[in-house]
């Protein structure tokens, strides 16, 4: 595995070629050649600001000049970390323009995440807006650019908004205030092309892993990939020219961004809206005026937007086809969300890792309601096998394996991980237990990695417990997930502590010193004389769920 090619064995990538899965096309020249073949119609709606395809293209080779002018180019790494806002997707084109590789940062990242993202990517640069939700970003970059130290990656911060003081932030308006001039040519490779010369072949996008590890691993997709990925989920919901896309979850998450979401949307000819907050009252509104058609959901969102549409008072018309995903659905509430807002539902079960799995349109109710559906895509490899790594009969519970044209085949940079997360057949060890149905159907029914889903959002138990162990009281912890009405899970964190335990509200205000997102703040803490510990001498998990269950 290099750093810049992922590693399917040329058979298997000949086959993916020749079943018109890899088409071989760069994003930067998809966008141009959207330009060109319907540059007139609206790509993408921020508020009261609208661009067609041209525009897009424009803003794209404006940003791309912009970002050449700081030294950016082929390879290069750039963390992105903004809200939803149109800047997010001129940002990403543009590096897609120069062949550089966006690094999807979620807004609510701080200090040891967004450090943690520099470091091992080598990030040459962060783009964050200036606040968002009450939080200072330019603040925080301060931070990051400070703990770098002098051999650091990171050599330019630029800002959404204003960039206050520091004479080295770069305004993003100053980025593409440049008229776009040597960059539409589309003659030959380099810095003049639709795509700074990339190779379809090539990384052109690093995701972040839910982890299970210290910190977030990064997930390398590439052009060919990542492009599939769009367009057969796009296939699977039949979108088209027509399609009106509302982005209410974070835009850098997979699922918004590509499942299908923001690029399958594009890649269809149709358009994106962007939804600031993902309030059922402000996504509405954006119906009405936008005409849309198909948006995405984590469940904790779903009884919200069910009891909104309850109150009569939106016409959601244009709304045909709703996606929740990232988490559990429970049952009773994809039976009543379809009904309660007059559109189809569809499950999806996804991962950054690659897999996607879809419950399709004319699924009978039981399928849509009961499973997370079926993998996108024929040439997807799904195994369910016992802990011996034997296949077992469907309808029965094991851990789901897979490998396919786009799902990863290593992690960037993380070797040694690499070894045991995958097979060595190549199988992505998922650490989901699923069953499988006669109808390729999965349904999960557990996990089997150290990971809490809180609604969606991946916690990496051991990257929490590793930080409350950094407090002064506490000398051993575990951090467990337990069922929540609201969450679907909360995080309980198990501690032992020497002395005075410190209370919910000190371990908090500590782990936010430490840097850590706010969503891995544990919900809960209970203090605990010694942690269970299994036959193996681990911690038991299990136990202690069980324990808290019990109180
Ligand atoms: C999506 O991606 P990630 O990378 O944040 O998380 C992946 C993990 C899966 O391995 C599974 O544990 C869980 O999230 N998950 C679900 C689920 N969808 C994801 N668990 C139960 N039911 C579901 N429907 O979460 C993601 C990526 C693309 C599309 C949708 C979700």
């Amino acid at each position: 595995m290099t750093d810049t090619q992922q590693t399917w064995s040329e058979t298997e990538s000949a086959r993916y070629r020749a079943a018109g899965h890899w088409q071989g096309v760069t994003f930067g020249t998809r966008l141009r050649r959207a330009a060109a073949g319907h540059g007139g119609r609206v790509a993408l709606v921020d508020g009261d600001r609208r661009w067609t395809y041209a525009e897009l293209d424009t803003e794209a080779d404006r940003v791309a000049g912009g970002l050449r002018g700081l030294g950016i180019g082929r390879g290069d790494r750039v963390v992105v970390q903004l809200p939803n806002c149109a800047e997010f997707v001129f940002i990403w084109f543009g590096l897609q323009r120069l062949g550089a590789v966006p690094v999807h940062a979620m807004p609510g990242h701080r200090n040891r995440e967004m450090g943690h993202l520099v470091r091992v990517a080598e990030a040459v640069a962060c783009v964050v807006p200036d606040r968002h939700a009450r939080f200072d970003h330019r603040e925080l970059m301060h931070e990051v650019w400070a703990e770098q130290g002098p051999g650091g990656s990171l050599r330019h911060v630029v800002v959404v908004g204003d960039p206050g003081p520091d004479p080295g932030f770069v305004p993003f308006e100053a980025l593409r205030a440049e008229p776009p001039s040597t960059s539409t040519s589309t003659s030959g490779s380099g810095s003049g092309s639709d795509d700074g010369g990339a190779d379809p072949g090539d990384v052109a996008l690093l995701l972040l892993s839910g982890g299970t590890t210290g910190l977030p691993k990064l997930i390398p997709r590439t052009h060919d990939d990542y492009a599939y990925n769009a367009r057969a989920c796009a296939q699977v919901c039949a979108l088209d020219s027509e399609t009106v896309y509302l982005a209410v979850l974070p835009i850098g998450f997979n699922f918004t961004f590509a499942c299908p979401g923001v690029l399958g949307t594009l890649m269809a000819g149709g358009t994106v809206v962007v939804a600031p907050d993902p309030s059922p009252q402000t996504a509405f509104a954006l119906v009405e005026r936008e005409g849309v058609t198909l948006t995405s959901l984590t469940p904790p969102l779903v009884p919200h937007w069910t009891d909104e549409a309850a109150s009569g008072s939106w016409d959601l018309g244009s709304l045909t086809l709703v996606q929740v995903g990232g988490a559990r659905l429970p049952e009773d509430q994809a039976r009543t969300l379809g009904p309660a807002l007059g559109v189809t539902v569809q499950q999806v079960f996804g991962m950054a890792e690659g897999l996607i799995n879809l419950t399709r349109l004319d699924d009978p109710e039981d399928l849509v309601c009961a499973t997370q559906g079926r993998p996108v895509s024929p040439d997807d490899e799904v195994l369910v096998v016992d802990s011996e790594g034997r296949p077992v009969p469907d309808g029965t519970p094991g851990e789901l394996l897979t490998r396919g044209p786009y799902t990863l085949r290593g992690y960037y940079r993380a070797e040694e991980h690499n070894r045991t997360a995958f097979t060595p057949d190549g199988y992505y060890r998922s650490g989901d237990v699923v069953r499988r149905l006669p109808t390729g159907h999965l349904v999960v029914v557990g996990r089997i990695k150290d990971q809490i889903n809180r609604g969606g959002e991946k916690i990496a138990a051991v990257e929490v417990e590793e930080q409350l162990l950094t407090h002064p009281a506490i000398t051993a912890a575990a951090l467990v997930g337990v069922p929540d009405e609201r969450w679907g899970e909360r995080s309980v964190a198990f501690v032992v502590c020497a002395g005075a335990a410190p209370g919910a509200r000190e371990v908090a205000a500590h782990l936010k010193e430490r840097g850590l997102a706010g969503y891995k703040t544990p919900d809960e803490i209970v203090r605990v004389p010694g942690l269970p510990l299994t036959a193996v001498g681990k911690v038991d998990k299990a136990a202690l769920a069980q324990e808290l269950l019990r109180r």
